[in-house]
């Protein structure tokens, strides 16, 4: 058990931007332009039903507090998903940005008492055992925004 402190504080205890999600029609195809071009390599891959996707996490760094900042490579396993949605309406590219926290709950708590949309009641499972909420966009400044709690 770590007995490091949540993070609290006046925006949700949020540490660290984590990664940026990018929607893309063929994951494979796309993982190998961040490898060719940047050197960035796959560090997990997984598909989540539950989300629609078939993703792949390329690391960028790491940081001092034990997290990492990655790209979130997307692309979508069922027409009816949030990221087939968006392909179709705006074609590939920047598709949300996610912020670390050591409490998604709190965390989402405390910007829903901001008056900004927090479209999970409860966290859902994202990449690698991680726990996430999304904020709607429209409440963002036109940016989906995930809230996301590593698994470690
Ligand atoms: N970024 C910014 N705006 C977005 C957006 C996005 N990714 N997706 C939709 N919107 C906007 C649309 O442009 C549209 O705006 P207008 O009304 O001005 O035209 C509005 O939101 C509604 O769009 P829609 O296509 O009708 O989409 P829905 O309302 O059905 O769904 C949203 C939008 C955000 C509620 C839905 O995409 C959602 O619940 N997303 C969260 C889950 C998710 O994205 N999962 C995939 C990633 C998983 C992961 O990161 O692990
Ligand atoms: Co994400």
């Amino acid at each position: 058990m770590s007995d490091t402190p949540i993070p609290t504080g006046p925006f949700g205890g949020l540490t660290r931007l984590d990664h940026v999600g990018i929607a893309c029609r063929d994951l494979d195809a796309s993982v190998e332009f961040y490898r060719s071009t940047y050197g960035f390599e796959v560090e997990h891959e997984e598909v989540n039903e539950e989300q629609g996707v078939r993703e792949a996490m390329l690391r960028i760094n790491g940081t001092d507090d034990g997290g990492a900042t990655y790209l979130q490579l997307l692309e979508p396993t069922r027409e009816d998903s949030p990221v087939a949605k968006f392909l179709a309406r705006n074609g590939e590219g920047v598709h949300h940005i996610a912020f670390g926290t050591g409490d998604v709950a709190a965390s989402a708590a405390g910007i829903g008492e901001r008056g900004v949309r927090v479209l999970d009641d409860e966290p859902r499972s994202g990449t690698a055992g991680s726990r996430i909420v999304f904020l709607h966009p429209k409440d963002c400044g036109g940016v989906l925004t995930e809230l996301v709690q590593s698994a470690h």
